[in-house]
């Protein structure tokens, strides 16, 4: 798919909305509106690669509270004719039909490949791949689990996302500190998970959220992994404008 000269494609990840309070997230998600707003201009497409809330859970008839300005945002964006895609992260998997149906969102559970330009992407969140972490590997499967969705669905919603934000900063306590610098690239797991692909295929770009780390590596001469950050502490993004793409810092413009 070519993109139209002047046009290029966002990706970004990792708001965490909700989280740690009200008012804090209230401020991040004000920011990513505003971001949203200075690329609508020139927006061809728009990735968001997954934890856009820090717990997101559908019930049949109800979704959680709060986050209108971001959703509103994002429902103009697509109503202009801006393509978004929604790639669930650990966070906020538990989806199911209201970003597509609501905002004409395309919603994926899984890493997808794309052809931008004359480049090759795969894209996705990036949890529960590459060696190791059978623990985060064995919880994935049950959070997926249709079974124990329906039934995590028949807890009253006050006592059911109560305890979901609980655990969600727990888990968060735990990944702390020790993931904040990079491991090295034979210790970061998605660049070995990258790498385990690229013997198999070639991709320009394999593009990841979940680290919550801006990372620019070169796997090749022709890869690259790029790790989006996050909307908590880096305010990260990647642009992609046909040819090449960059991993950008947003700062507010004065
Ligand atoms: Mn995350």
């Amino acid at each position: 798919m070519p993109i139209s000269p002047g046009k290029k494609i966002y990706f970004l990840s990792d708001f965490h909305l909700g989280a740690p309070d009200y008012e804090s997230s209230l401020v991040r998600e004000k920011k990513i509106v505003k971001f949203l707003d200075s690329i609508e201009a020139d927006a061809a497409e728009i990735f968001i690669v997954g934890d856009i809330f820090d717990f997101w859970y559908e019930y049949r008839k109800v979704v959680p509270k709060g986050y209108t300005r971001l959703l509103g945002k994002l429902a103009s964006l697509t109503d202009k004719g801006i393509p978004i895609h929604f790639f669930v992260g650990n966070h906020d998997m538990w989806m199911s039909g209201y970003f597509e149906q609501e905002l004409n969102i395309s919603v994926y559970f899984e890493p997808k490949t794309f052809e931008r330009g004359d480049k090759k992407f795969y894209i996705g969140h990036g949890d529960g791949l590459g060696p190791g972490d059978q623990g985060y590997k064995f919880i994935k499967k049950v959070f997926r689990n249709p079974f124990c969705q329906w039934l995590f669905g028949q807890i009253h919603p006050t006592w059911g996302i109560g305890l979901a934000n609980y655990f969600s900063r727990k888990s968060r306590a735990k990944t702390g500190k020790t993931d904040e610098h990079f491991l090295g690239e034979d210790k970061e797991w998605l660049i070995i998970y990258c790498k385990e692909i690229l013997q198999k295929e070639h991709f320009d770009y394999f593009i990841f959220g979940h680290r919550h780390l801006p990372i620019d590596c070169k796997l090749n001469d022709s890869s690259r992994y790029i790790n989006l950050g996050d909307w908590i502490n880096h305010f990260t993004y990647a642009v992609f404008d046909g040819n090449d793409l960059e991993l950008k810092k947003w700062e507010i413009p004065a």
